[in-house]
């Protein structure tokens, strides 16, 4: 049976989990339903387990968190690994996935819908692509709910909180540099899921062209931080990643 993906198409752990599937090159399916409804399905696909996207439903079991997905993809279809074969860089690898995973990719969605919460058209634009059902039905009130709703998920309506949130970001890329000291991959000379991670969780501040998020113009806002760290290696290396890795 074909795998099917419980996802949000903007979503950077959801980017995660298509990158590790088309990195495979396993067949998939996509099932996207509307905002506000991913907790209450995360939670009935996985009997409780898991309250967020994305969610693999594969084998006959639903497996959440991102992480855990592209754990279960390795075991199965062990073809193009993520992960190295040697248990030092493996151990690099999945620790650097933690990092990216936690300790930059809820500060990038803060800032980002921080900025993009101040441009109701451009929130607007960027809920089109992550509903669009919903938002050509519902217009105008698809903003206001999905302003709202960011804004009490994942605090992204405070000032200050976004701004702290950026400084996070910022030290992620700065970790992300550091780590690559100069080189073209974070764990050992082959493309893994360091790599992968990193690039999708600084996605949203990147935005490159082969990624799910199209804004145009970019939200000044976000716009501000984008140009301030464009010319930085860590920001040129994502758009390099995903040029020569992110196969649809
Ligand atoms: N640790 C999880 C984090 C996933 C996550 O935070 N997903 C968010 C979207 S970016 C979500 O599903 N949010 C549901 C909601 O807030 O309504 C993973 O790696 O999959």
């Amino acid at each position: 049976v074909t795998p099917v993906l419980w996802h949000i198409v903007i979503s950077h752990y959801s980017e995660k989990a298509r990158w590790a599937l088309d990195h495979k090159g396993i067949e998939w399916t996509g099932r996207t339903p509307p905002p506000g409804s991913h907790i209450p399905v995360a939670l009935w696909l996985t009997r409780g387990r898991t309250a967020t996207f994305p969610v693999l439903e594969l084998d006959g079991e639903a497996i959440g968190d991102s992480t855990a997905i592209i754990a279960a993809l390795e075991e199965r279809f062990p073809q193009a690994p993520l992960y190295p074969a040697d248990p030092t860089l493996r151990a690099r690898a999945l620790s650097l996935e933690s990092f990216f995973d936690e300790e930059v990719g809820p500060f990038i969605r803060r800032f980002a819908f921080h900025g993009l919460r101040r441009d109701p058209e451009q929130f607007a634009a960027v809920g089109a692509q992550a509903a669009p059902a919903l938002f050509s039905k519902l217009g105008p009130l698809a903003t206001a709910y999905g302003r709202a709703y960011t804004g009490l998920r994942y605090n992204a309506a405070d000032d200050a909180a976004a701004d702290a949130a950026r400084e996070r970001a910022l030290a992620g890329l700065d970790r992300l540099e550091a780590e690559l000291d100069g080189g073209p991959y974070l764990a050992g000379d082959a493309f893994t899921v360091a790599d992968l991670t990193a690039a999708s969780m600084l996605m949203p501040m990147v935005l490159p062209p082969e990624g799910p998020i199209e804004l145009d113009p970019v939200p000044d806002g976000l716009a501000e931080v984008r140009d301030s760290v464009r010319d930085r290696p860590g920001f040129r290396w994502v758009e390099e990643i995903y040029r020569r890795h992110r196969r649809p």
